[in-house]
């Protein structure tokens, strides 16, 4: 397991109270992104990558001349685990957990994660592929439709499904619902249990029982207590087969990808209420190391609110997300309105959803 907290802020700063920030390691961020991966070529359903598990191993072993690294020992497990669950449930802090590093956003405002994120864990005899997905919810505009869509499609073709809920609520409708839906041998994941009663976790625990999930595991993807027993588990449930990424890729999310979303994260970390589903981010820019992001909301009211008296919120949120790239980048915050662009198309495909 990990032996630091992917959650935690590590960043030396003792002023910050970013619970959320924290090194953006991996790639580095100072080559140019591939002209594949650009903000503006973004598929929907992934950053960088679309379609189904399957559909997306043939286009990185087309990418790759042949993909996957032909020497694996014999006996070598790999395959794709989707974690799916209704918003807030901490899907994207158990994916961070898991691989050590910040790989997908968090919050505690629901519908954080809007595409399958993919994290990928190496080991000498197994490679997990681990997708986050968005928070499945009853939907009230069209991209909360296309958030839906997304994480249903992360349960195509791939080889465990797993279900979270959280220890910390009673298993309600919306729980049931994806239950209900989950394919055969899925897993059930009880997350939360740091915050939760021995009693309550046995309750939640029988009430999933109904489902007949092939096994049970409850965890705290914060403190990861329980999280090593569940990673053990999966990769006995993974076939044999190729080493699907190269060992030290982590992610496979575009760079310009990854910069926008930490500069949502921190929005979302500094705004209230309703305005987080209000706002997209993109990177329109890219000359290291100057990054121009462009972040868009719905009404011009809302400009005000992120911009902030004299520009406060946009420092602020620019200092955070400086913290966590490469020495030397410079991170320029536009904010523009697009009324409404939660509910037109046009909008939600410019901007990758
Ligand atoms: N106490 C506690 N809080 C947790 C745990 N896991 C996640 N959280 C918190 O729950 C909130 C939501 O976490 P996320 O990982 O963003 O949840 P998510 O399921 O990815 O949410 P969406 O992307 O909106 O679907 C954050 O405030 C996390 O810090 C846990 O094990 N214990
Ligand atoms: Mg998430």
């Amino acid at each position: 397991m990990t032996d630091q907290d992917p959650n935690q802020d590590s960043s030396q700063d003792s002023n910050s109270q970013d619970s959320n920030s924290q090194d953006l390691s991996g790639p580095d961020l100072s080559q140019d992104p591939s002209p594949d991966h650009t903000a503006e070529t973004r598929p929907t359903s992934a950053p960088g990558l679309g379609g189904s598990a399957s559909e997306q191993l043939e286009r990185m072993l087309a990418a790759a001349g042949m993909g996957a690294e032909a020497e694996v020992p014999e006996g070598f497990r790999s395959g794709f685990v989707t974690f799916v669950g209704r918003p807030n449930v901490g899907k994207s802090t158990l994916v961070n957990q898991i691989l050590g590093q910040k790989i997908s956003i968090v919050s505690d405002k629901p519908q954080t994660t809007r595409h399958q994120i993919r994290g990928v864990l190496s080991r000498p005899e197994s490679q997990i592929v681990f997708v986050d997905t968005p928070g499945i919810h009853r939907p009230r505009t069209l991209m909360g439709e296309r958030l839906n869509d997304t994480a249903t499609s992360s349960l195509e073709g791939i080889d465990v499904a797993c279900l979270l809920i959280e220890a910390t609520a009673a298993m309600g409708p919306g729980d049931r619902y994806i239950a209900e839906r989950m394919p055969k041998n899925s897993v059930l994941v009880l997350n939360k249990t740091d915050a939760a009663t021995a009693e309550r976790i046995m309750s939640q625990l029988s009430k999933a029982a109904s489902f007949e999930f092939a096994e049970y595991f409850p965890i705290s993807a914060k403190t990861g207590d329980g999280v090593d027993a569940l990673v053990e588990y999966l990769v006995s449930r993974l076939p044999e087969g190729p080493r699907w990424y190269p060992e030290g890729e982590v992610t496979d999310a575009p760079e310009p990808f990854r910069v926008a979303e930490l500069v949502r994260e921190q929005l979302l970390a500094v705004t209230r209420e309703e305005l987080p589903h209000s706002i997209a981010t993109r990177v329109s820019e890219w000359e290291w190391p100057r990054i121009r992001v462009e972040i868009i909301v719905e009404r011009d009211s809302q400009k005000g609110i992120v911009i902030g008296k004299g520009g406060s919120v946009l420092k602020e949120v620019g200092i955070r997300v400086r913290r966590q790239l490469p020495p030397g980048a410079f991170i320029e915050l536009h904010v523009t309105v697009d009324k409404d662009w939660q509910s037109k198309a046009q909008s939600l495909e410019r901007l990758g959803y």
